[in-house]
């Protein structure tokens, strides 16, 4: 298997952070999104919030790699993923993806709520097109709560609707919106509420094949039609959320299925990581204690076993009240009976967790690109595993390099899966693809459902677009 260089894009800046998504600009072909800055993501929380030293910024670039436009949001935008989600989708129906995003029109108050909107770009000349005032229900919580932001959508019988979220850990707040931006429906899930709270990934996907998308807020499943319930997995006892959240089928009986990984609401008890099937009913579950961070699912085993990986953080505050990573805890399981499983390659401490399942070559079977360890302050080298591909054997695939943008089926039009990376020094982002990849008839059957190409559209929202968590999914 050769890995190439499929495209590259020069944002022309340092590069601290970087999310993208596909842009249709319809007759005028396939764009992509850029969203950057020098300055690294910054997250909500107290603990982990820092003061931005430079914008955000809007580019849209053609595939071939030519800059059509850039917005600069300005200093009252916090360039981080809970502040400032956006979307590309095409809700008016005319085919070209309008950009939707939370923006600040308050220059004088970079947490204005007030200031804050739903604003809505034309992608074919960067201009401003609609606002609407972004809904303020969780002003009343502490600063980490009161800004994760979500943008989804999804579509009800084949129409689109829009989907704007507020909350994860307490009060939480959903609004669907029809092509016309008329509000179609909105809800509430108090914090005192019974069952799931939200999680930092929401993959949509018509989950019971009745013709209704339905968007994963945590365990719990939402109806995009009316907002309803349509279950919510472990309802009586679980009040948390789950870090990780990955709906897949499973080959052998046809049946979808839900992997959770849990962050919150760790109870004696009560364990950590959980398989439901397509009714909400637990199948198996593991792991007693915990804050569960990273999980993966890989068709990794022989004859396409599907092995499940969860990743037990093991935070700890050192000098001054600043936080680092100690090694992690790492567990893999056959994802269907949840029994311990193994890879081959991974006897070495807690590599498995610094994997990216993809299925490059398209046979099937995950390939893995393997992080850089976040918790090393040695950097990614040629010499070592990190930063390169690998097969499910542990055999050398070829030197990737860089941060992750995003990964999966990129562009629909080339067989395989692919990775964006960004490479922050030389100021560009690069799609590493297998360009002789032949699609199985497994790697077909992961995508015969449109949840993957809908997908990589929400990217640009909660953590969908790290460490391949949308993108092992089905
Ligand atoms: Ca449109
Ligand atoms: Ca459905
Ligand atoms: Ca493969």
């Amino acid at each position: 298997m050769e890995l190439k260089c499929i495209a590259e894009f020069d944002l022309g800046i340092t590069l601290g952070q970087v999310r993208s998504v596909p842009v249709s600009l319809g007759d005028k072909g396939e764009a992509v999104l850029f969203c950057y800055s020098s300055h690294p993501g910054i997250d909500p929380w107290e603990e982990a919030f820092n003061f931005p030293t430079d914008t955000l910024k809007f580019a849209l670039f053609t595939r071939g790699g030519e800059r059509l436009w850039t917005r600069d949001l300005g200093g009252s935008v916090i360039p981080g993923i809970w502040f400032t989600p956006f979307l590309s989708f095409d809700l008016d129906g005319d085919n070209v993806d309008e950009i939707w995003f939370v923006n600040n029109l308050n220059n004088e108050a970079p947490f204005s709520l007030n200031g804050r909107v739903l604003e809505r770009i034309d992608p074919l000349t960067g201009e401003t097109t609609g606002r609407r005032p972004w809904p303020k229900g969780t002003a009343h919580e502490s600063m980490s709560h009161v800004y994760r932001f979500f943008i989804a959508g999804g579509y009800v019988h084949g129409q689109p609707v829009l989907l704007t979220c507020q909350g994860t850990y307490g009060d939480m707040f959903l609004q669907c919106y029809n092509p016309g931006m008329e509000q179609r429906w909105s809800i509430k899930i108090a914090a005192g509420d019974p069952g799931a709270r939200s999680s930092h990934v929401c993959p949509v996907i018509d989950f019971n094949d009745d013709g209704i998308d339905e968007i994963f807020w945590g365990e719990r499943l939402i109806s995009l039609d009316d907002g309803h319930e349509v279950f919510c997995c472990d309802r009586e006892k679980f009040r948390g959320h789950s870090d990780i959240i990955i709906p897949f089928r499973n080959a052998a009986d046809g049946r979808m299925y839900i992997y959770s990984c849990r962050e919150g609401h760790d109870v004696p008890g009560e364990d950590r990581v959980w398989l439901y099937d397509d009714k909400g009913e637990p199948v198996w579950h593991a792991v007693d204690k915990g804050h569960m961070h990273f999980g993966w699912i890989a068709n990794s085993g022989e004859n396409y076993r599907k092995i499940a990986m969860a990743m037990r953080l093991n935070r700890v505050v050192v000098e001054n009240g600043l936080m680092r990573e100690a090694e992690p805890d790492v567990f893999l399981f056959d994802a269907m009976t949840g029994e311990p499983a193994e890879l081959p390659f991974c006897g070495e401490g807690d590599l498995a967790s610094d994997l990216i399942p993809l299925d490059f070559d398209g046979d099937g079977y995950h390939e893995f690109f393997v992080k850089n360890d976040e918790r090393s302050t040695n950097p990614i080298t040629e010499n070592s595993k990190r930063g390169r591909v690998i097969d499910r054997f542990g055999n050398d695939c070829g030197y990737i390099g860089g941060k992750q943008v995003r990964s999966g089926k990129i562009f629909q039009d080339i067989p395989g899966d692919q990775i964006m990376q960004f490479y922050p020094k030389e100021r560009v982002v690069r799609v590493w693809g297998c360009p002789d990849a032949v699609e199985s008839d497994v790697y077909k059957a992961r995508h015969a459902s449109p949840f993957h190409e809908r997908n990589q559209h929400m990217m640009g929202t909660g953590y969908n677009h790290i460490n391949g968590v949308i993108s092992c999914a089905m």
